[in-house]
Formats: structure tokens, sequence, C-alpha cells
């Protein structure tokens, strides 16, 4: 029989294993991650078990009939609440435009981020990039771009300096103790389909996965950027391969998502919806990524009951960390209507209300103090 000696060891070994291999599954691909930024990463592993943060792109921005007013969202005139989970987009910073392609001027946005992350809410940012071979924009593929920003091609010196130009505006945004405010940056989202010049059959998978190591590296390596958190985030997909076929890997990406809207009928939407839910689950499951819904929505919200009789019996029995609708732009001029969350008034905003007492949705209220930002 082996001693107490050898028991005690063998106990301690089987901890500190325990420890390491839990840890540094439980860390975001960027071994330098702030502590606020580690601890979100690890908030947002866990949250899927209790509930999903619910989002909403530019909500601080505009809502459906108004711009810029100090203290308002669509969301929280119809709730009294304000989102948990803030979409925001870069486009045309990189032509040193002073507004984005949506016109929200870059300096508000960088206040409304502040101010939603003094209230304890996440932030994610995407970037509909122009085009950089062609000087379209994000939604003009032209054969060989990709292949051209990429080392060695004819516009990887512009392609730099349009990150150098990302990279200081993600500098700027820091709390008002100095600290980096912890970022989820979408690269390059939708990427299966072939409406953005990086996307689907306008570039090889080998080419795109360069693409995305590159643009991690540069922002991560070269600039020193620390705050920041990877999704990779494709439009609907059929099947695992199809999901993967343009996956970097595990050591590039931290949250796995899928964006998708609704145009037909509910129950062809919610069958497909939650089929490609199962998928992405196992996929993050997996991979130990984070699952997320990265943009949804349903034009019009037509259907007045579609929060509790769609949305949320279809996320019901998943575990998502958050779902983000799209914007409340409003109507344009030729006076088509473009939301995905109600305002006042609008037919669905009763069931939006039912909506965001279920336990298992969580906004502001849910995450106050800014937890999500501290260690346990
Ligand atoms: C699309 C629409 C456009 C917008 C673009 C980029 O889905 O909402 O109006 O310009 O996203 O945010």
């Amino acid at each position: 029989m082996r001693g107490p000696l050898f028991t005690r060891i063998y106990l301690f070994a089987l901890c500190m294993l325990y420890f390491l291999s839990s840890s540094a599954q439980d860390l975001p691909i960027d071994p330098h991650a702030t502590s606020e930024t580690v601890a979100l990463y690890r908030h947002l592993h866990a949250i899927g078990n209790t509930g999903y943060l619910v989002g909403h792109q530019d909500d601080l921005a505009y809502g459906y009939d108004w711009k810029y007013q100090e203290g308002r969202s669509d969301i929280h005139d119809v709730t009294g609440d304000y989102p948990a989970l803030y979409g925001w987009e870069l486009g045309r910073i990189e032509l040193d435009h002073a507004v984005n392609l949506d016109s929200v001027p870059f300096d508000r946005m960088r206040s409304y981020i502040r101010e939603a992350y003094r209230r304890g809410g996440v932030i994610t940012i995407s970037w509909h990039l122009n085009n950089p071979l062609t000087g379209g924009t994000a939604w003009q593929p032209a054969p060989g771009t990709v292949a051209s920003i990429l080392p060695g091609g004819e516009r990887n010196t512009l392609y730099k300096t349009w990150l150098d130009k990302v990279a200081a505006y993600l500098q700027s945004l820091k709390d008002e103790h100095d600290r980096p405010i912890p970022v989820i940056l979408r690269l390059f989202h939708e990427l299966n389909g072939s409406w953005f010049w990086w996307g689907g059959r306008n570039c090889t998978p080998g080419e795109l996965k360069e693409l995305w190591h590159f643009t991690v590296a540069y922002l991560r390596d070269e600039k020193g950027l620390h705050n920041l958190l990877f999704a990779f985030n494709t439009d609907r997909f059929a099947s695992k391969e199809a999901y993967l076929e343009r996956y970097p890997g595990d050591e590039w990406v931290d949250i796995t998502g899928f964006d998708i809207y609704q145009r037909g009928g509910n129950a062809a939407f919610l069958e497909e919806f939650k089929r490609t839910l199962t998928l992405l689950e196992e996929i993050a499951g997996e991979r130990h990524k984070i699952p997320a819904l990265t943009e949804f929505g349903y034009n019009g919200l037509p259907d007045s009951a579609w929060w509790t009789s769609v949305l949320s019996p279809a996320l019901q029995d998943h575990h998502l960390a958050y779902i983000m609708a799209w914007r409340n732009a409003g109507r344009n001029q030729q006076g088509q209507s473009e939301f995905y969350v109600p305002y006042k008034g609008q037919s669905s905003a009763g069931d939006f209300i039912k909506f965001y007492k279920d336990k298992k949705t969580l906004f502001q209220k849910d995450i106050a103090g800014g937890k999500l930002y501290r260690q346990n």
C-alpha cells in the first residue's frame, strides 16, 4: 500500500492539472488581455447557463423616429431599461470620415460607448470597410481584393494604414480611470455570403483565414491592443462543415456566432433557426468558444407576438451568451422603414415587455454595477 505522502502528492497533482486545464480554457486568445477583458470573457462563457444578454445596434444614437437625444433609446422607451449589449459600426473610419456609414459621428460613438460601459454594458463593433482594391463599398466585391491586402499584395500597405486608424479608435475607448474598455470585435462578419468583398466566392477559404490571422495579429501584437475579444460570425448556414470552412482556428477566435433575419413565415423560420442554433452550440461546445447570435431581426416586426411566440421559444433550450438586434434605422428617403426592436406604440411593444420580463433575457438592470468586468 502507498503511504499518505504519495496520496497527497497525487491529489495535489490532480488539482494542478484540473486548475491548469480549466484556467487555460477560460482565457481569451490574447494571453495579454486586460483583466476586464478576461473577466468579460469568463462571464460570457458562463452566462448562457442563466440567460442571454440582449443587445441592439446603435441603440443610444438614434431610434425609429429620433436622433441624438441624450439618454434616449427605443428599448428604454418601451421597457424603462437599457439593453445589456450595444453594437457599433466603424465603416468609413478607414477614410478618415468624421461620421460612419450610418451617419453616426465617431466622437459621439465614443461617448455612447463610455456611457454604456459605465453602466456595465457590453460593446461589440463591426466594420463594413470599403473595398481596398477598388475604392467601392463593402458591398462591391472584386476579384483579387482579399489577396491584394495580404502581405506581399499591392494593397497591403494601404490596409495596414486602415488598421492603424481602427487601432487608434479602439485605443481611444477608455473609461474614466483611463482603463481600456473591452470590445468584442466582429471582423469580416457574414463571411460565408458573397455580398461583401471578403465573403463567400469572392475569395478562397485559405485567403480569408490568412486575412483573419494577419488582422488579429496586427491589432493585437503590432498595435498592442489587449482589450479585444474576436468574434467569428457567418450568416445562416446549413452544416458544421459549412460553418467551419472559413474558420481560422481555435487560437484565433473567442466567440462563434451567426446572423439571421426572418423574411418569411414563422414556422419555416423557427425550424431553420432552431436547427442552426443547435449546430452553433455543438461547434462552440466542441471548441470551447462562446456561442452568440451576433445579429438578428424581423424587419418591421409585422407579428405583434413575435418576441414570445418565435424568438424566445427558439432560444429557450439554448445557451447563447448574447443576441443582438439590428438597428432601428427608421424611414429612409424612399419611405421604406427599417427597424428590429419596437419603438413606443409599435404593435409588438407589449409583447417585447413580456420578453423583457422573461427571466432568461438579461438587460442593463441584470448586469449593473460592472459585474461582467470583475473576476469572481
Ligand atoms: C445594413 C442596413 C444598412 C446599413 C448597413 C451597415 O444591414 O442596416 O442600412 O447601412 O447594414 O450598418
